[in-house]
């Protein structure tokens, strides 16, 4: 196990905010006087959001005060920094993170309550900013969080759009997507820096020839050019004075404002070019494995990619003067391939602006860069067609042409001759339409190069990455992805995070492995009854969200079985469903009938273009309204559907899961994060032995973990022995009639046609393997409704899961990538006390 004593540093177990007072009467104080200041308003006008936002500001204060004693700190240290280009962070609502980890939860609840006004609410007002799809925006945002605590000197670089994933209603069953205008009300959060803007040019052409020196050299020419402004948002370590940066590009016009086309008459003219420049920021594409290439797409993720390594060149160029040591100053970690475009860019900005050697640039570009996959699936690897990458930047077509050129000799001096490995390898893809390969050109320019669960690593091994590998093992490692114990547990369950401390002390929530004291609390009964009653505490709270949010009621005391993540049919949200169709045939036949009372709760978003996660979704609201209004069940099964699924209330709903649903065809789930959520949450995993499934079951024990279905090896193996989902639907007798009740039209108000495409996947292709690990599930789900009736060894299990999970916090993970891939070392902030003064 990794020495975690490195990175704990300096421990604060009261974190400083002594600049501040943070007593009650204080903070009542500067809260009126930021409505005032910031809101323009008296008490009796002032309205909820006012005050969210009159407490934003009071608490932002105290975050900046840590943000600008890091600054200074790092910069006086000149100290090596991490550079994690994201395209996506799903960072969720800021102010209770916030408060807590400046510790001033206390005061602050008692100086809300004071003034009339209740915390609850006031957090209630935020609006999430929903940066990123799913597991790979918020993974980017635990490591944030990860970094600070860890007091690494960090930069997160990414996109601030104006319009992040959609908001989901659901209408007549169907999800329907709404613009997600999460500025609206205004972002206290956010120090825009509009006097650090850089220019971001795009297409035209370039123009080779030798300089005053008689050095070949381009020029690119571009046809037009953006300018990109930052906001910073700020992100506090926990027991640290250390705080970070999430610096996010916002494209904008050159000139807002063309004078010579107004005069002419023509005002929309005007206003054309601030239009079209901004378009490049406007909206998040809400698909969470990429499709084909768009040149918005392109040009998003072009444009993040060039502020963001302007800016570092400008910290750089602050500290050293020699550009040989940027890899000694800098680590710049691509999180998939969207950034991957920066290995190019890095190389024209040494190459063009600065005039360095093609050979002292690549050395430089290779020793700054590392890369995350973050899936297998085929589809999902970023290709972009040759003729539009070339319009879009065309200098850097020329640029990864010569990558190319180069490695593809390399590759032929290591494995002469070898023409297939040469196509396979190459950063460009010429069957049918020529293509730019993002996966390889990352994977080339890149020093490390990890997946994010052990058994994802290995098939990035023998799969995707295979010949990569081949050429260069040292640079492939594993790095389990983990979450943050401070928004998942302190946050989103106090009351099991104070159960917790009561019995272990608190340094858990820094040291997660300290999580192994509860064991022996396992055994204990009234430990037990504590335990269960926190989790009951959880399943009514979120009771009442349902009840809030669709008018359903459910019943806290059955089985709350939850599936929450975006809708894909890997994922398989079908096969939980094909379940409780036979669940509920059982029932209306007598069978069943000492199975305990469930409530399956489902959430989460399709892309708005995939037909059939949406179809999905239509299938969960049409399976809920024949069964949850069947005189014949009585209770015995409800089914939710929780629209519009986020970090907000994903807060609410991991707490309150008895059962964690993660069934996904083995192979097919990189890692999985919700898993690690639910399970530090006490609530048991029903999963496959997938993406981070498979450590989470060793860790717990598989006894404490319902294991079930086809192994990754075994899904291979079926599919190549000529899988025919028709052959497993003809032998199963409860399969052909929950298929039969779905595609007569049951659950779609006797409308036969409505599921065919469904129906029609899986019995044709089932991709997925779906009807291969039906019987399987189902009869897993039998035993734990059997387990579920023993509550005291059902809590026994919940809590060895809690304490088993410590390596699953994304502190761990942080540690590993600190040690074996960025090579970066603490640096404690010390904020002094009395005093905001610094020079
Ligand atoms: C997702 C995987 C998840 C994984 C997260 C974070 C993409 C491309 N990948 O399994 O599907 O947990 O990344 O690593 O979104």
């Amino acid at each position: 196990s990794f020495p975690m004593e490195k990175f704990r540093g300096t421990i604060l177990h009261h974190p400083p905010s002594h600049c501040f007072d943070n007593s009650v009467e204080s903070i009542k104080a500067d809260l009126t006087e930021k409505l005032f200041s910031m809101r323009a308003k008296f008490p009796e006008v002032a309205t909820l959001n006012d005050y969210y936002l009159a407490l934003s500001y009071v608490v932002r204060d105290r975050v900046l005060h840590r943000w600008i004693h890091s600054a200074h700190t790092y910069f006086q240290q000149a100290s090596r920094t991490v550079v994690y280009l994201s395209a996506e962070y799903l960072m969720g609502p800021q102010l209770g993170n916030n408060i807590l980890n400046l510790g001033i939860r206390k005061q602050v609840e008692q100086a809300v309550a004071e003034m009339g006004l209740s915390l609850e609410d006031l957090l209630e007002q935020e609006e999430e900013p929903g940066l990123g799809n799913g597991g790979l925006g918020r993974l980017a945002a635990c490591y944030l969080d990860s970094l600070a605590t860890l007091q690494i000197p960090a930069f997160g670089y990414g996109i601030r759009y104006e319009f992040g994933i959609f908001d989901q209603q659901i209408k007549d069953g169907w999800q329907v997507e709404v613009t997600d205008r999460w500025l609206r009300l205004g972002n206290p959060w956010e120090v825009p820096h509009p006097e650090r803007r850089y220019e971001v040019r795009f297409g035209g052409h370039t123009e080779a020839g030798y300089d005053a020196q008689g050095r070949y050299r381009v020029r690119w020419v571009p046809e037009r050019s953006v300018m990109g402004t930052p906001f910073d948002t700020p992100v506090l370590g926990y027991g640290v004075g250390n705080a970070i940066i999430l610096r996010l590009w916002q494209a904008e016009a050159r000139e807002s404002f063309d004078f010579q086309a107004f005069n002419l008459g023509n005002y929309y003219k005007a206003v054309d070019d601030k239009v079209m420049s901004e378009n490049i920021t406007k909206v998040l594409y809400p698909n969470d494995e990429p499709e084909a290439g768009r040149r918005l797409r392109l040009e998003q993720q072009y444009f993040f990619v060039a502020c963001s390594l302007a800016d570092m060149l400008r910290i750089f160029f602050q500290r050293d003067t020699d550009l040989d040591r940027l890899p000694d100053k800098f680590v710049v970690q691509l999180n998939d391939t969207h950034p991957a475009v920066a290995v190019a860019e890095m190389m024209r900005l040494l190459i063009d602006d600065n005039g360095l050697e093609w050979d002292r640039a690549w050395k430089i570009t290779t020793g700054v860069f590392a890369y995350t996959n973050h899936t297998l699936l085929p589809e999902a690897l970023e290709t972009w067609n040759v003729d539009l990458f070339g319009k879009v930047l065309p200098r850097h077509l020329e640029i990864i042409y010569e990558i190319n050129h180069r490695f593809l000799m390399e590759v032929n001096r290591f494995f002469p001759g070898d023409a297939g490995r040469l196509s396979r390898m190459s950063l460009f893809s010429e069957a049918g339409e020529k293509r730019v390969r993002m996966a390889n050109l990352a994977c080339v320019g890149s020093r490390a190069i990890n997946g994010v669960a052990a058994l994802h690593t290995d098939l990035l091994k023998q799969t995707v990455l295979k010949d990569f590998h081949e050429l260069w093992p040292e640079k492939f490692s594993n790095k389990t992805n983990g979450v943050t114990p401070r928004r998942f547990m302190a946050l989103a369950n106090p009351g099991l995070a104070d159960l917790i401390t009561q019995s272990i002390g608190a340094t858990w929530l820094r040291d997660m492995d300290r999580l192994k004291g509860l064991e022996p609390f396992a055994r204990d009964n009234a430990f037990r009854d504590q335990w269960a009653e926190v989790k009951h505490q959880c399943k009514v709270r979120l009771a009442a969200m349902i009840r809030k949010k669709t008018g359903m009621a459910v019943d806290p005391d059955t089985l709350f079985d939850i599936q929450v993540k975006r809708i894909h049919e890997y994922k398989r949200q079908h096969l939980n469903v094909l379940n409780i169709i036979t669940h509920y045939r059982r029932l209306k036949q007598g069978l069943d009938m000492d199975a305990p009372a469930r409530t399956f709760i489902f959430g989460g978003k399709a892309a708005p273009g995939y037909v059939l996660a949406k179809l999905m979704i239509r299938l969960i609201t049409g399976v809920a309204d024949v069964v949850n209004h069947d005189p014949d069940i009585n209770g015995r099964i409800k089914v939710v559907f929780y629209p519009d699924f986020n970090v907000k209330n994903a807060q609410h709903i991991y707490p309150a899961a008895d059962l964690s649903e993660q069934i996904s065809t083995a192979g097919k789930e990189a890692s999985g994060t919700g898993n690690m959520k639910f399970a530090l949450n006490g609530a048991l995993t029903i999963g496959t032995l997938d993406g981070a499934n498979v450590e989470i079951c060793q860790a717990v024990g598989p006894e404490n973990f319902f294991l079930f279905g086809l192994t990754a090896d075994q899904v291979a193996a079926t599919r190549q022995a000529g899988y025919r989902p028709c052959d497993v639907y003809d032998g199963n007798e409860e399969l052909r009639a929950a298929m039969g009740m779905i595609s007569g039209g049951l659950f779609s108000g006797g409308d036969p046609g409505m599921f065919a495409p469904l129906i029609d996947s899986l019995l044709n292709e089932d991709r997925f393997m779906v009807l291969a690990d039906y019987a399987a599930y189902v009869q897993c789900q039998e035993q734990v409704g059997r387990a579920f009736l023993k509550p005291d060894h059902w809590h026994a299990m919940s809590i060895l899961n809690v304490a088993r999970m410590g390596m699953f916090s994304s502190d761990r993970s942080i540690a590993e990538y600190c040690r074996d891939i960025w090579h970066v070392e603490p640096v404690p902030v010390v904020v002094p006390d009395e005093t905001c003064d610094i020079d």
